[in-house]
């Protein structure tokens, strides 16, 4: 049962226990689940940005093959289901109406603004294609900086000039000051481009009423069924939180857009109770393209005060933040709080000043998507602060390196807000300097300057905001939330354990490194733990997974659980071994009495006695199980830097990425292998967003790029294989010292790429900025106009 020569688990680069599952097409998907008498679903959706629905024909379908139902937004009004409600408050906020089917008004290409339900899902589509919806096109607006305009199309009533907030942190006056006695002041004008968040597995949700107990089952592709569970119980469907289980099953990526509680969810849910059947909708990719909440979409002013020798002293910041037609659970806070506070980046910035402008559009919400305003905010500062480098003739290592936050100066509290746990900034970059060979590179972009090929080094240095916690500091910002994490954690008589968490895997392989976290305290195989998540009718209540917060927050909350489990196995083993509990130790999987290594108790036998309860401790419980509640003191804050090396074709504009290393620091690492792989995704995501991806509308606000013919991905081939090493700097207050990783890779790529194209075209032909994606065409245009046309 216990192994004498128990392993160390934690640290171990081991392959992921769940992969054996997924690669061999044996994971159990939403789509995958079939309930007896289930019928389906198909959303009929929007083809204008904005209109008035004069009226929908609901008998033009009823009688095509296998049709059931066709419910509108009038039949939702009239089962008193509530609008979709935004989870994070912010004052004057303006919080326009989400119904779950539109009612009267259309407000971006994708609204939902009738369902048909039928037999098969083939004749679901089949008759919401042939609805007859009678529009009358509204004017739509796209941009932000276009809806803000006088004259702009108003997208909501109750949004006057299609503002819904208007948020600053920082000190100005400060600012100001610091700006007046500048050397030089940088500036820059930059768009972080809209993008689609693109998981692998699409949208799916299943709903189950059952009449006779009024009880709701709903399967759905959540990354936190918990905070699902609230809001449409409690706010949506007006139901008993305990009236709904939501099951979140295999989850194939997630990336922030399966956070929220969308109007599929909800239309599913009461189509199951009015109709008595299961009711399944899946989405089409063409559907994830206009329904899935996308992410970014700022337009930025910043400009950054430089003293005499190149001190950095102070930034100010400007941003219009499109948050699309209605504004979903995180909405308000990716742009503020994700954001604004992360704006200063590495630096010891006197002052800085951020205002930030919330604006409606006709578009598709905006919301999370990996990193969430940390990737909005790195680009700005790392690309202002290379450009300030370029301008001062400096390298920009060591621009950067002269305005590090040291060592010794943390905890360290921002202008704006956060205080960073603990960091080592140049260690990262001297390491990622070493690894790439920084001098060797920039030797080699001399030589190749003016031919035909052009090279650019992209170089910046990042800290994140991560481990989303604490609950009272999220509260008192807006959070509608709680920020800690659950775990219970349940021996069984045969020493047989389940780890029970509110967080959620959805790709980041946490049915792995939960179970090392617990072999190594429990001192048990592996092999005998398994971890259950994704099911609010067995686990404990729990807040999910983003903001990568599932090592840091979930694991601290499984590590003290698990403390609770050791402390009274221990007690129970003293007692079985007629010792004091100080007499005890516990090593090798085996509970022995110190002295006499004859007297010993397996993990086993104190399980089973736990259980039997024939000879227990005087007065004690019982059972073997406990449960943790884990709050945080604060944020983690992982950091690192990344350096990117582009070759440009100056004849054909085309940008390769040729070479990528990352050194990331986010503290001790549980399993190495996993990290490293999530840094691989982030990377390849965030070079997605500088090279490639841009979910482009119209000016009235149809999307343009709404498939895979127009929205460019990543592939295998426009990736070099990456270079990644690590730094060790333990966050001091959570149990583990862990931080998290999941969106590192992504928050730092983007900037280093974009950094590394605009290293380039600086370095040839002076151009000072360009906005992402660095398309070939947008390059080789740039190129030819500097050179005067030629
Ligand atoms: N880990 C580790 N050592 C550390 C920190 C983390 O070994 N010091 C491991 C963890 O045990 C976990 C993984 O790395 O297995 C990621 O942990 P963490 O950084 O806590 O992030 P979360 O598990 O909370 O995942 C969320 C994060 C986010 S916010 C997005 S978005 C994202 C991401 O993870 N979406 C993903 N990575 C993704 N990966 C996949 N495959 N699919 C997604 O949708």
């Amino acid at each position: 049962m216990t192994d004498a020569n128990q392993e160390k688990y934690f640290g171990k680069a081991m392959k992921r226990i769940e992969d054996p599952r997924f690669i061999t097409g044996a994971g159990n998907y939403t789509d995958d689940i079939v309930l007896h008498g289930m019928v389906h679903a198909a959303m009929v959706r929007s083809p204008y940005a904005h209109a008035k629905i004069k009226g929908i024909n609901k008998g033009s379908v009823q009688d095509m093959a296998g049709v059931i139902e066709v419910l509108t937004g009038e039949d939702i009004q009239k089962a008193g289901i509530g609008s979709i409600p935004v989870g994070w408050l912010l004052p004057e906020l303006k919080t326009p109406a989400h119904p779950a089917i539109a009612l009267d008004e259309a407000n971006h290409v994708g609204d939902i603004v009738a369902v048909v339900i039928a037999e098969t899902r083939a004749q679901a589509e089949d008759a919401a294609a042939a609805l007859e919806v009678d529009y009358d096109a509204l004017p739509g607006v796209s941009a932000a900086g276009e809806a803000v305009k006088e004259g702009a199309p108003q997208v909501h009533p109750d949004v006057p000039n299609n503002v819904a907030f208007h948020w600053e942190i920082g000190d100005e006056a400060a600012t100001n000051e610091a700006f007046n006695r500048a050397a030089k002041v940088v500036k820059i004008s930059a768009k972080n481009q809209r993008l689609v968040a693109n998981a692998i597995e699409p949208r799916s949700s299943l709903a189950q009423f059952t009449p006779s107990s009024g009880e709701y089952l709903l399967y759905t592709t959540s990354q936190n069924p918990h905070i699902h569970r609230l809001i449409l119980a409690a706010f949506v469907m007006n139901i008993p939180e305990h009236k709904l289980r939501v099951i979140s099953p295999d989850v194939g990526g997630g990336f922030g857009s399966k956070i929220f509680q969308y109007q599929e969810e909800v239309i599913v849910l009461l189509a199951s109770r009015l109709l008595g059947r299961p009711v399944k909708w899946t989405a089409r990719r063409s559907e994830s393209f206009v329904s899935d909440m996308q992410g970014r979409d700022h337009e930025s002013e910043a400009e950054i005060a430089v003293g005499e020798n190149g001190e950095l002293l102070a930034y100010r910041v400007n941003t219009l933040a499109n948050l699309g037609a209605y504004q979903t659970l995180f909405a308000p806070a990716v742009p503020t709080y994700l954001y604004g506070t992360l704006c200063n980046g590495v630096y010891k910035f006197g002052a800085v000043h951020v205002k930030v402008t919330g604006v409606m559009t006709n578009t598709v919400p905006v919301d999370a998507y990996r990193g969430a305003g940390r990737p909005e905010a790195t680009y700005l500062i790392e690309r202002i602060v290379d450009m300030a480098a370029h301008e001062l003739n400096m390298d920009p290592a060591e621009l950067r390196r002269k305005n590090f936050i040291q060592p010794d100066e943390f905890p360290y509290q921002t202008p704006v807000a956060l205080v960073y746990d603990s960091g080592d900034y140049e260690p990262t970059l001297d390491q990622a300097m070493n690894m790439m060979k920084y001098g060797e590179l920039r030797a080699e972009q001399q030589k190749m300057k003016g031919g035909k090929k052009i090279l650019g080094v992209g170089l910046i240095t990042f800290v994140e905001a991560c481990g989303l916690a604490p609950s009272a500091l999220v509260g008192q910002l807006g959070a509608q939330a709680g920020q800690w994490e659950s775990s219970l954690v349940r021996v069984h008589p045969t020493g047989k354990v389940e780890l029970f968490t509110g967080s959620h895997s959805h790709g980041q392989g946490h049915e792995t490194a939960f179970p090392q976290i617990a072999a190594d305290e429990l001192q048990i195989p592996i092999g005998d733990i398994e971890l259950v998540h994704g099911d609010t009718g067995r686990m404990p209540y729990g807040w999910g997974t983003y903001g990568s917060r599932s090592a840091p927050v979930g694991g601290s909350a499984l590590k003290m659980a698990l403390q609770k489990i050791t402390a009274k196995a221990k007690k129970i083993a003293a007692h079985l071994l007629e010792a004091s509990e100080e007499d005890v130790e516990h090593e090798g999987g085996v509970f022995r009495v110190k002295g006499a290594p004859e007297k010993s108790k397996t993990f086993f036998d104190v399980a089973l006695m736990a259980h039997l309860a024939h000879n227990l401790p005087e007065g004690m419980e019982p059972g073997l199980e406990a449960t943790a509640f884990y709050d945080p003191k604060n944020f983690v804050y992982p950091f690192g830097t990344h350096i990117a090396v582009v070759e440009i074709d100056t004849e054909t504009g085309h940008v390769k990425l040729r070479n990528y290393g990352s050194v990331d620091d986010c503290g001790p690492l549980i399993n190495p292998l996993i990290a490293e792989g999530q840094v691989h995704g982030g990377i390849a995501q965030g070079m997605g967003q500088a090279l490639l991806e841009e979910a482009a509308y119209d000016e009235d606000g149809s999307l343009l790029a709404g498939t895979y013919m127009e929205y460019a991905m990543p592939r295998a081939d426009d990736v070099p294989s990456y270079q990644l090493g690590h730094t060790y700097t333990p966050s001091p207050h959570n149990p583990l010292g862990v931080k998290g990783i999941g969106e590192s890779g992504t928050i730092a790529s983007t900037a280093a790429v974009a950094n590394a194209v605009m290293d380039a075209l600086w370095h040839e032909c002076g151009i000072k900025h360009l906005d992402m994606p660095y398309t070939a065409e947008k390059v080789w245009k740039a190129i030819r106009d500097a050179r005067g046309g030629q």
